[in-house]
């Protein structure tokens, strides 16, 4: 069983489709409604494409959804906010519809998530940690939805990639703290906030290493941990492998981050993952799933 210095364990309100961390790590399954996105799994605006992917991935053990209508990779284009919405509000309403677990939506626009939240969204997940338009706290504390905070040193299109930093964990936890803080002035109860050191998102392949090696360490910040590691580039260096090849390298990441304590992984490949979850939780947490996913 884990013995971290303060277990920790909670439910994170979603508009009634609330998920509970703690007691077992949950998985968070991947739909980029993108024409470019990094790993070549964007599907466009194609909602019927989405709806049976996020029906599969449910069957497979995601426990919540996450909808992305902009590429967050290095050099990718940035899309206004009229293009996003319109890529994703249909895909929420329509995945929402679909399946019973919480829909959380990948933005850093408060435009966009007040829309797909409005079309039924339950979660936001923003890459620029609140960091990037005041008005995203606020829209999130109106609408009463839980918000993963992830790390990233700026946008991809303009800022040194990867940053420098004095030491990657104490840095990306002093931003993540920060994050909290503007989550907290805005009226986000604490445990509404998930934290995200962004893995791969402005850190060179020794910096993510240190991470994820050292991703117990943000367990002091006190919300729940989510990290996303799924076919990133660090992987494809390390194995020499491309984006197509990387599931093994991604699988390999996840016990690493259970038996640190991570209440959310963030994955491409539902199936195996959860699998390789099911099996971590039972050693790391003992914690068995009954049912045959
Ligand atoms: N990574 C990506 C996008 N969103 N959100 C969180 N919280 N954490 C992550 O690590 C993270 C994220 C990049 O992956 P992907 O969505 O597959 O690619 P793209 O941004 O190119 O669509």
């Amino acid at each position: 069983m884990l013995s971290f210095p303060f277990p920790r364990s909670g439910v994170l309100r979603c508009r009634g489709r609330d998920l509970a961390y703690g007691q077992r790590t949950l998985v968070m399954g991947i739909i980029n409604v993108t024409p470019d996105s990094f790993s070549g799994d964007g599907i466009g605006g194609a909602v019927d494409v989405a709806v049976e992917r996020a029906v599969r991935m449910v069957a497979e053990g995601a426990d919540l959804i996450d909808i992305g209508g902009e590429s967050t990779r290095p050099h990718a284009r940035p899309v206004s906010d009229s293009e996003e919405r319109a890529r994703v509000v249909p895909v929420v309403e329509a995945v929402a519809r679909a399946v019973s677990v919480p829909i959380s939506v990948d933005t850093r626009k408060p435009k966009v998530a007040e829309a797909a939240l409005a079309a039924g969204a339950h979660l936001i997940n923003d890459v620029a940690g609140l960091q990037r338009d005041p008005e995203m706290a606020s829209v999130v504390a109106t609408f009463d939805v839980p918000i993963v905070v992830m790390h990233s040193p700026g946008e991809p299109w303009d800022v040194p990639w990867p940053a420098t930093y004095a030491d990657v964990v104490d840095d990306v936890r002093a931003y993540l703290d920060r994050s909290i803080q503007i989550a907290l002035r805005a009226g986000v109860p604490f445990g509404q906030v998930i934290v995200d050191p962004g893995f791969g998102f402005g850190k060179s392949v020794d910096d993510n290493l240190t991470l994820l090696r050292r991703l117990g360490e943000f367990r002091s910040l006190g919300a729940p941990v989510l990290i996303g590691t799924s076919r990133k580039s660090t992987i494809g260096t390390i194995l020499g492998v491309p984006v197509d090849e990387r599931l093994e390298g991604s699988l390999a990441t996840l016990p690493l981050a259970i038996a640190q304590g991570v209440d959310i992984v963030r994955v491409h490949d539902v199936r195996a993952s959860a699998r390789v979850v099911r099996m971590a939780d039972a050693v790391v947490r003992g914690f068995v799933a009954t049912g045959d996913r």
